[in-house]
Order: structure tokens, then C-alpha cells, then sequence
């Protein structure tokens, strides 16, 4: 098998760090998004959406979505769970991961594609809408800091998928100049805890 990616955007490392976690090895593909190479009909016949990651099995098999590749690992090696243990911890993660995808993720790269023009091969980029989304990113990292106040990780003291989406999305958040403020101070404790594991170095 093997993922198709890209180093330096944030989805594919959310699955690195996820197999990292894992112990998992995985052959890893480049594709140049910003020259387009995932727009080819080569690569939508992979993923008709033209975006990585993508992972292949070794049939031909192709599995798109950065949580759609992490589900299909955590079934494959069931024995260090990162999508919940429990039916309440299964049933959190899939909120904190929306939650964060939808109001964190999001935002983060619309600011990202509509400030900086990285796609204006393929999009219009609208500066003062990237503006809007970088507010919206902004205040998801208070929303952050006052949830993890006296908790390890967003689910409490289990380690999740949903800390791998946070930081990911904190660390690409520097593209947009947007920072952790030094009066978080809980969300400061938890990313510097996080970034510590070594799957963090992925
Ligand atoms: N919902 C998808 C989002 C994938 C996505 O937006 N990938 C970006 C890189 S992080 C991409 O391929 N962008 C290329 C483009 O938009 O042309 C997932 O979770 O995997």
C-alpha cells in the first residue's frame, strides 16, 4: 500500500502523525499541489475530489479523507486506539473532530488559499473572505485554551486523534502569522505537551 501526500500540508500529516502513533510504516508519494499535480486525471482517478492524502492498497483500492485513512488503521491495529475506547469516547472524538474541522481546519486554510493566492491557478481567491476565516481560526484558539484548562488532552487524559487534528492545525496556522498568545496559557501547556511526543516530529 501506499499514501499519496503532500510534506507540507496540514491533512497528510494528520495522518502521519496518526501512523506515527501507531507504529505503523507506510510508503509515502509526493505530489506537488501548488503545481497542480493532484488536479491530473491520473490523480482524480484516484480521488475525484483532486486532494491528499489517498491512500492505495495494494489492489487498487483507494481511501480519500484524512479520517477515512485513519479509520481504516485504527480497524487494521486495534491495539493503541486514537478514535475513542468507549462508545462516550468514540462518540467525543467524532464531535471534536468535526468541531475542529469545520470551525478550525477550515477557516485556517480558506485565510491561507484567499490571503496568499496559493491557488489562484484554480480558485479566486477573496482576500477580505480569508480575512473573515482568519478571525474565525483565531478564536477557535480560545475556544481551545478555555476547554483544556485542568485537562491533558481534549478528550481529558486520553490522547486522540483529536489532539493530532488540533495540532496540526495550530502548527499550519503559522502560514497565516496566527500564534498561540502568551495569555493561553493552558492551550501553551497542552502544545508543548503534544509537541513533545515523537510523533510530533512527523
Ligand atoms: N477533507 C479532506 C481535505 C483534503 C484537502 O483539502 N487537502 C489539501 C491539502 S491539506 C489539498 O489537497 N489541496 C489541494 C487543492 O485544493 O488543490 C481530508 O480530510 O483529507
Amino acid at each position: 500500500m501506499k499514501i499519496y501526500e503532500t510534506k507540507t500540508a496540514p491533512n497528510p500529516r494528520r495522518v502521519r502523525m496518526f501512523l506515527a502513533e501507531k507504529g505503523v510504516k507506510v510508503e509515502f508519494v509526493q505530489v506537488d499541489i501548488q503545481k497542480g499535480e493532484n488536479l491530473t486525471p491520473e490523480f482524480k482517478a484516484k480521488n475525484p475530489m483532486g486532494k491528499v492524502p489517498v491512500l492505495e492498497l495494494d489492489d487498487g483500492t483507494c481511501i480519500s479523507e484524512t479520517v477515512a485513512i485513519c479509520r481504516y488503521f485504527e480497524e487494521l491495529y486495534p491495539k493503541h486506539l486514537l478514535m475513542g475506547r468507549t462508545g462516550v469516547e468514540r462518540a467525543q472524538t467524532e464531535m471534536w473532530q468535526r468541531w475542529l474541522e469545520m470551525y478550525f481546519l477550515l477557516p485556517t486554510g480558506m485565510c491561507f488559499q484567499h490571503t496568499t493566492g496559493y491557488f489562484k491557478d484554480r480558485m479566486n481567491p477573496v482576500k477580505e473572505w480569508g480575512e473573515d476565516c482568519g478571525k474565525a481560526a483565531e478564536s477557535f484558539f480560545t475556544r481551545l485554551d478555555n476547554h483544556l484548562e485542568d485537562k491533558e488532552f481534549i478528550l481529558g487524559d486520553y490522547f486522540s486523534i483529536a489532539d493530532i487534528t488540533a495540532l496540526c492545525t495550530i502548527d499550519f496556522n503559522k502560514v497565516n502569522n496566527i500564534r498561540i498568545s502568551p495569555e493561553q496559557k493552558n492551550l501553551k501547556a497542552w502544545y508543548d505537551r503534544v509537541s513533545a511526543r515523537p510523533s510530533a516530529k512527523v
